[in-house]
């Protein structure tokens, strides 16, 4: 009798022999002819996109999204369920032996729904936390098409984007409006592959090489004792770093300039910063420097009413952009280019085109734009998109290129791995907002939140098994070649190119292309910043380097700060000034421009709805001001109030005009400081709060305009009738149509500097 085991051997043996019978042997096997199965020679056609990496929701042109109707709900069936899908019956009480018996263990839904909001937070950006975004598109001019093979700037080429704009300091819930850079971060969808071009509204940064990020961030984040202050920089610490490490002084100037406090996102520039080298289909390089360009001009707040708006409503840009997109002005930059020819020591007209902290201005490159952008869409949930958006300046298309700029160098390794703590794994490609529309052939697999379900043997290369390998692409079959740049013979070195020490000219430069206002302004927000420092030492050297820049500058910021002037410990350099630098002294369009209308909700409602009337015709937005809320229905159609007297701030409006005179009326103060109301308007028969509004407005630079009663308003506060800015008398029309004009110079400038 046969061993039971050397007969189940013998029958696997026999198996093993039919398998590999004559005209099946293995490929290769000792002793069989050459291989018969045919191994693939031809590169397999992309896999269809993974069923979970179709994209973001797509949107109508007024931005409705155009999925099914119950996707726009938070829940889609009829039934509350757990995530299990079972049905609930009851989701506020928890199981309990008895109504007043202690909580069971055993209560499944009580577990559920609590873990899952103990795990709902995910760690904040570890910079850039706070931000805001929205959905649109990109159409290319084909301008740039002859410089870089990349497909999206092909003429006519329409690409999907979604923009994140943000702060740079402040923690997820901070102020909007603080003195700040802001980032502004692009990721274009194209076909093939993501680009994120993720900038700043600044074209220059605070250190030269990435190693440095860590100290100049955890100088201006607040300080780690007491943690304070919040989302801004006028602290000992971040003017300690800035003023002993001097090639900061120019980002810094630029964040003490109008620049640093943004009217708006739709009114900022946006910069790549870095320079990026591009390539054509013949692989002929240029260098260049990305700009966006706002369409609507580049316009800033003043800074008492920045500081009044980061407490009257801390979600201002936020709001800002959501709205305007809401209401159809939608939001539009070109995106441009400055050129610089690829030689050999990357320099341009003297300019180190490596240097993160120097400009090349517009006089000496203009910036040639090559596509628009139209933000049209904003987000359907601020988690899902905005916070999870992932961007990396490495995130590269063909056609476009990284320099040895050695910020960006830094920025190359950073991005990703700030992900993996954030996202918590290295997944986050697949989330919704970050899938690339291209199809997606990879072979990473696993980790944390897999969610892609992926199919056969073999993610390795090279295989044979998992029906062919996914082929390399060459550079005809659109792979990502990186451009063979030659990098001259050189020793391993801890150092940067003797340009990198110049750290003042372009600081003056920039001083230098302001206009009056805007240096005033410059002065104004040095001295308080300086003034908030606490250490003498640190205000000192703030001086010094200011008179490296410009001894006016720094004799003025001085006298505020009542301290001595010091000589400056550089020659000043002689440089031109770049008028492209100042935001003043042109005209833009006023679309989305907010105008509240003040009425005494009684009188003169005629002028009033022909005002609203005008100002939407306009493409601006009117806003009703009335004593309370409700309907003013008074001889013809209702008018609704948007804002009350005291809802209502002059920091929300661009412009305020006044169609009545209303007198104080007691009983709609509420709990508010009754006793100095009722003495104000004992004095002025005006109610308090429209003084302040108008006082506060006119301050501010901003356009006012009265007609009829209103101009009993202007008298009351002081202001006179024939005021830089103030236009009034008429008709409403024409009163509207003067507003109007000085709206498209922003603000009414001959009122600055104003007399303190
Ligand atoms: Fe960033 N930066 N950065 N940065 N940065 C981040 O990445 C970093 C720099 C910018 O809306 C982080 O996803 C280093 C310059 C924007 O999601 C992190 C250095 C510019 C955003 C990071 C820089 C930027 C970030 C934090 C020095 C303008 C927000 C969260 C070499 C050109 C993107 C994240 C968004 C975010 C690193 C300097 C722009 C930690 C190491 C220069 C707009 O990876």
């Amino acid at each position: 009798k046969k061993n039971p085991v050397s007969a189940a051997a013998e029958k696997i043996a026999g198996k093993v022999q039919d398998a590999i019978s004559p005209g099946n042997e293995l490929p290769g096997a000792p002793g069989s002819e050459a291989p018969q199965v045919e191994e693939p020679t031809k590169a397999r056609e992309p896999l269809p996109p993974k069923h979970d990496q179709t994209g973001p929701d797509t949107y109508s042109p007024t931005g409705q999204p155009t999925g099914a109707p119950q996707d726009r709900v938070a829940q889609g069936g009829a039934y509350l369920t757990t995530a299990q899908g079972a049905r609930l019956y009851d989701t506020d009480h928890s199981l309990k032996a008895g109504p007043r018996g202690p909580v069971l263990l055993q209560d499944h839904h009580l577990r559920e729904k609590i873990t899952h909001f103990d795990h709902e937070r995910i760690p904040e950006r570890v910079v850039h936390a706070r931000g805001a975004a929205a959905h649109g598109v990109f159409r290319a001019y084909g301008a740039a098409a002859g410089i870089t093979k990349a497909a999206f700037l092909a003429e006519g080429a329409e690409t999907p984007v979604f923009v994140r704009f943000s702060t740079v300091l402040g923690s997820r819930g901070s102020a909007d409006t603080v003195r700040d850079t802001r980032g502004f971060a692009t990721k274009f969808y194209t076909d093939e592959g993501v680009f994120d071009l993720v900038g700043n509204n600044m074209p220059v940064f605070f250190i030269q090489d990435a190693i440095k990020f860590p100290d100049i961030i955890h100088a201006g984040k607040p300080h780690p004792d007491r943690e304070i202050p919040q989302a801004q920089s006028a602290h000992d610490t971040f003017w300690d770093f800035v003023t002993l490490h001097t090639e900061a002084t120019h980002h810094t100037l630029w964040n003490m300039s109008d620049r640093g406090i943004p009217r708006s996102y739709r009114m900022m520039e946006g910069f790549g910063i870095h320079t990026f080298r591009l390539v054509n289909a013949e692989g002929a390089t240029t260098l260049v420097k990305f700009h966006w360009k706002p369409k609507l001009g580049v316009h800033s707040l003043v800074w008492e009413e920045a500081q009044l708006t980061a407490g009257m409503d801390p979600d201002f840009h936020r709001r800002d952009l959501a709205d305007a997109i809401e209401a159809g002005a939608f939001p539009q930059w070109e995106l441009g280019v400055q050129t610089f020819p690829d030689t050999e020591d990357e320099m341009f007209e003297g300019i180190d085109l490596l240097d993160p902290t120097k400009i090349v201005p517009e006089e000496l490159a203009p910036v040639r734009p090559i596509g628009l952008m139209t933000l049209n869409a904003n987000p359907s949930n601020y988690f899902a998109e905005t916070e999870q958006v992932a961007f990396h300046v490495g995130h590269l298309v063909p056609g476009i290129d990284v320099s040895n700029d050695p910020l960006m160098q830094g920025r190359l390794f950073s991005y990703v791995d700030t992900q993996i703590t954030r996202l918590g794994g290295p997944n986050f490609a697949q989330l919704p907002i970050n899938r690339t529309h291209a199809p997606v052939n990879d072979m990473l697999r696993d980790g944390m939140h897999q969610t892609a379900v992926h199919r056969g043997v073999a993610p390795y290369r090279p295989n044979s098994l998992d029906g062919g390998c996914p082929f390399v692409a060459g550079a005809d079959t659109g792979a990502y070649i990186e451009v063979p740049a030659e990098v001259p013979a050189a020793r391993k070195v801890r150092d940067a190119a003797a340009s990198f020490d110049d750290h003042f000219s372009q600081a003056r430069l920039f001083w230098l292309s302001m206009t009056p206002t805007e240096r005033e302004h410059i002065v104004a927000a040095y001295t308080f910043e300086l003034g908030k420092c606490w250490e003498p030492a640190v205000k000192e050297r703030g001086l010094r380097s200011l008179a490296n820049i410009d001894p006016e500058l720094c004799a003025q910021v001085a006298r505020g700060l009542g301290l001595e002037a010091p000589e400056a410990t550089v020659a000043l350099a002689s440089v031109e000034p770049s008028p492209a630098l100042s935001q003043l002294g042109r005209t833009w369009p006023v679309d989305g421009r907010v105008i509240g209308i003040v009425t005494d909700g009684k009188t003169g409602l005629d002028a009033v709805r022909e005002a609203r009337g005008g100002i939407l015709d306009a493409g601006m937005v009117p806003l009703v001001i009335a004593p309370t809320g409700g309907e003013l229905a008074a001889g013809g159609d209702p008018v609704a109030v948007q804002r009350t007297f005291t809802t209502a701030r002059s920091t929300e409006f661009d412009a305020v005009l006044l169609a009545g005179s209303p007198a104080p009326a007691a009983d709609a103060y509420g709990a508010r400081d009754a006793k100095t109301d009722d003495a104000a308007a004992a004095r002025t028969g005006v109610d308090p709060r429209v003084l302040l509004l108008v006082t506060e407005a006119f301050r501010h630079g901003k356009a006012v305009g009265a007609w009829g009663d209103g101009a009993t308003v202007l008298e009351k506060a002081g202001l006179a009738a024939d005021a830089a800015g103030v236009v009034s008398g008429g008709a409403a029309s024409t009163v509207l149509d003067g507003v109007a004009a000085l709206l498209a110079g922003h603000r009414a400038w001959d009122r600055f500097p104003p007399a303190l």
